[in-house]
């Protein structure tokens, strides 16, 4: 199929039609553009400003649907590149392997950037200039998209199609995805814990620090580490690209990014986060077939709509109104936060049999943090004034929240951990709208070797607030001592869940 491109040219040549065809690894231009000319304006530097198409929900598109069809045909077509092509497909899931920012707060910006390289590249290999990815909202839909599972299409082998341990009919369950969990991702005040944590000791913009490991905030340590080892396949390990679905998975992380800025969160302004640049990726341009650096600085990706792309113009009301009663949790002031370490005696493991239990010592009294953490105070005094959306009135004085550091089983699948408070009935079977229950994590991109000595664990911040409110008001807050559960479950479907180690609890306590 050949196909001559629609597009028109800038520089002087409107109305020249570009013999581009897509379709065709390395195809050399014609119509009078010279080799020279490829060479000098195919940096990506000149590339016209992409046009702003929303991404749209995948839900929504029947599966000939012209942004699917489209995804199609780049697929196709990036796997037919020779491995010399850095657009060739096997290529672009190693840069995954090689470079991927995990487990700290370049972890979204990274992807961002990951994200719009591979879709420039699907608008030039489908000559598709409206082609934008769409996402998968799996909060809403919980099992993969219909598309993605069938083998054939119109007759023809289906390549969104690809090998899975989830299978069509399997459902992600409330823990990983479910309103409880979103409510406090997307109700979440302070940037850090929202978007994983700077890498502790980072003092420069050196590239080193883009796979350092830090603390995972809830979108990266439960759905996102979730999901990966959920969907299995390719998507449990480190080439998860070569799985089409990647790319609907991480729209949707970086659509709850978008929406968490939306509703009035502000990104951090630090020069650490917001200098450092990504060196990885490729810009295909309009006139270089063979794809030229692109290399972003974080602050180069906050404005999508300059990337080409949106989810929403608004702040989403249904986010507010979600909101609205789950922001209780003040902003933290991190020069008064007291943090306390619950050792667990040597390194201990979790099993589905049995839950590890953690008494939280040298924690305040459970009076004293009825006093002065579960305290209600009016938003004028606990909450930012600058802060656009103010719905709720009320914010708690301070909050108390669990660094869990963990290590999943080193030959065997991950588990999900469940994460409870006090809970004397636990089971792997006691559902998240337990009160005792707290949250959830799983391991994706940790224990398996690798880059450096903090890489075969994760920390993962679990905010406890919740927990002690939903406890004092069932009348369950325990007299004396706090003891947190962990009870690992099988994410894959009849599997025992192999054990995880657990290195230790910090306990942060912030009061206003
Ligand atoms: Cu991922």
């Amino acid at each position: 199929m050949t196909r001559l491109t629609r597009r028109c040219v800038v520089f002087g040549l409107a109305g020249t039609a570009i013999g581009l065809s897509a379709a065709k690894a390395g195809a050399q231009p014609v119509n009078g553009i010279s080799a020279d000319f490829i060479e000098r304006f195919g940096s990506g530097i000149l590339e016209v400003p992409p046009k702003v198409v929303r991404r749209v929900n995948a839900a929504s598109l029947p599966a000939n649907h012209r942004v699917l069809e489209s995804y199609r045909a780049a697929i196709n077509a990036m796997r037919l590149l020779p491995q010399s092509d850095a657009r060739n497909w096997t290529r672009i899931a190693q840069v995954h392997d090689e470079h991927c920012a995990h487990r700290n707060w370049y972890t979204w910006p990274w992807h961002r950037a990951f994200l719009t390289s591979f879709e420039r590249v699907c608008r030039q290999m489908s000559d598709d200039d409206e082609f934008r990815l769409p996402y998968w909202d799996w909060s809403a839909n919980r099992q993969i998209p219909a598309t993605f599972s069938q083998q054939n299409h119109n007759g023809a082998p289906n390549p969104l199609f690809h090998p899975r341990g989830a299978q069509p009919t399997d459902a992600l369950p409330d823990t990983v995805v479910g309103p409880s969990v979103m409510s406090s991702i997307i109700g979440e005040p302070d940037f850090e814990a929202f978007m994983s944590a700077r890498p502790s000791g980072q003092d420069s913009t050196d590239p080193k620090w883009q796979r350092v490991g830090s603390t995972q905030g809830p979108l990266e340590s439960n759905p996102h580490n979730t999901i990966h080892p959920w969907i299995g396949g390719d998507m449990a390990t480190f080439v998860s690209p070569l799985d089409p679905i990647f790319w609907l998975h991480h729209a949707n992380l970086d659509r709850i990014w978008d929406r968490w800025n939306r509703i009035g969160n502000a990104n951090t302004s630090s020069a650490l986060w917001r200098d450092f640049r990504f060196n990885q990726f490729v810009n295909p341009g309009r006139f270089s077939p063979i794809g030229t650096p692109w290399q972003p600085r974080v602050s180069d990706l906050l404005d999508i709509e300059a990337l080409g792309y949106f989810y929403i113009r608004r702040p989403s009301l249904i986010d507010m109104a979600l909101i609205a009663n789950a922001r209780i949790l003040p902003k933290i002031d991190w020069r008064r936060v007291l943090r306390t370490t619950s050792e667990v005696s040597g390194e201990r493991s979790a099993t589905t049999r049995e839950a590890l239990a953690i008494p939280l010592r040298g924690l305040a009294p459970i009076a004293q943090l009825t006093e002065q953490v579960l305290r209600p105070m009016a938003a004028a005094e606990g909450g930012d004034q600058k802060q656009p959306v103010t719905s709720p009135t009320v914010t708690l004085a301070g909050r108390v929240t669990a660094i869990v550091e963990a290590e999943p089983p080193a030959n065997a699948p991950p588990p999900q951990v469940r994460v409870f408070l006090n809970c004397d009935y636990l089971s792997p079977e006691t559902p998240a709208v337990d009160p005792h229950y707290v949250g959830s994590f799983s391991f994706f991109m940790a224990g398996h070797g690798g880059h450096s000595s903090s890489d075969e664990s994760v920390r993962v911040a679990l905010d406890l607030t919740r927990t002690l409110l939903a406890l004092q008001d069932a009348g369950r807050l325990p007299k004396d001592q706090l003891v947190l559960q962990l009870q690992p479950v099988a994410i894959g479907r009849g599997q025992e869940a192999a054990p995880i180690k657990v290195r230790g609890v910090e306990i942060e306590t912030a009061v206003s």
